[in-house]
């Protein structure tokens, strides 16, 4: 099927969430998201700092760092204003609705106050869309549900891949897309105002010893169909984490460019 350019498909998403980031990818022109998988505070701001011109997203896991509080998440959001970035914290829901609603909005790291976008496996069916939507919805946060994974072997293929296309596409008023591989090869149609995020990404393809599995990003973009290249170690493992973004900044826009014109 024919590429939309995103700021048409800003247009076309059903939540805030998502027609923010499609926005903003247009205007920045960049569809890369650096996942700042690092140990500590004061690295992942500096991540943010060195990083931030280049990216749309920048992706947390937030229970990796040594400590949390609400004057780091200001700091961090204050990055995120200042260099026109979305925060996405990868914290992969997998419970049923009514836990999921305490981890999303409580606990030490109040997820839903500070970061823009979640993510969820379905494992647990519907129900959890529907407990994070109770907190998310309302502060205009966006959801992004787990349809694939980078790792070998994992399960998340197949007559389950297709339900979660299906759920997102049933609830588009808070599902902002999907953390998925190759969306192009899915017999589910999605439309257009969802959006697909590939993490497993390098300039060169690969693995890591833990089962991680690595794809290009005219691959990740072009054949798999995807939308926005999710990169950690590429980036934050570089001598120069900044100039690295910015070539991953590169590499993802011209292979975005190269789909529409296909
Ligand atoms: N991630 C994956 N694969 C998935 C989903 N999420 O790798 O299917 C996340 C990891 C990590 C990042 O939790 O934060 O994307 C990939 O980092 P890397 O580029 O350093 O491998």
């Amino acid at each position: 099927p024919k590429r939309i350019p995103f700021e048409e498909r800003a247009q076309l998403a059903q939540n805030a969430c998502g027609k923010r980031l499609f926005e903003l990818m247009a205007r920045k022109r960049s569809n890369l998201a650096v996942a700042a998988d690092v140990g500590t505070v004061q690295e992942v701001l500096r991540i943010a700092e060195a990083a931030g011109p280049h990216i749309a997203v920048l992706k947390t896991h937030v229970d990796i760092f040594d400590e949390w509080n609400s004057g780091i998440a200001a700091q961090l959001r204050k990055l995120a204003e200042e260099h026109d970035f979305m925060i996405f914290e990868d914290r992969k829901f997998a419970d049923i609705g009514n836990t999921v609603v305490s981890q999303y909005g409580g606990g030490i790291y109040r997820i839903a106050d500070w970061s823009d976008m979640t993510n969820a496996h379905l494992v647990p069916g519907t129900g959890i869309i529907d407990g994070l939507k109770t907190v998310g919805g309302p502060k205009g946060c966006g959801l992004l549900l787990l349809a694939e994974m980078s790792s070998k072997g994992a399960l998340a293929t197949g007559a389950y891949t297709e339900k979660v296309a299906e759920a997102a596409v049933a609830n588009q008023d808070f599902v902002m897309g999907f953390i998925c591989q190759t969306p192009a090869k899915w017999s589910t149609q999605c439309p257009p105002g969802l959006i697909h995020m590939t993490p497993g990404v390098q300039l060169a393809s690969g693995g890591d010893a833990l089962g991680q599995q690595y794809n290009t990003p005219e691959h990740v973009i072009g054949s798999g169909g995807s939308d926005v290249i999710i990169v950690g170690r590429g980036i934050i493992k570089a001598q120069d984490p900044g100039a690295a973004a910015a070539e991953y900044k590169e590499a993802g826009w011209a292979a975005y460019q190269l789909a529409l014109q296909s």
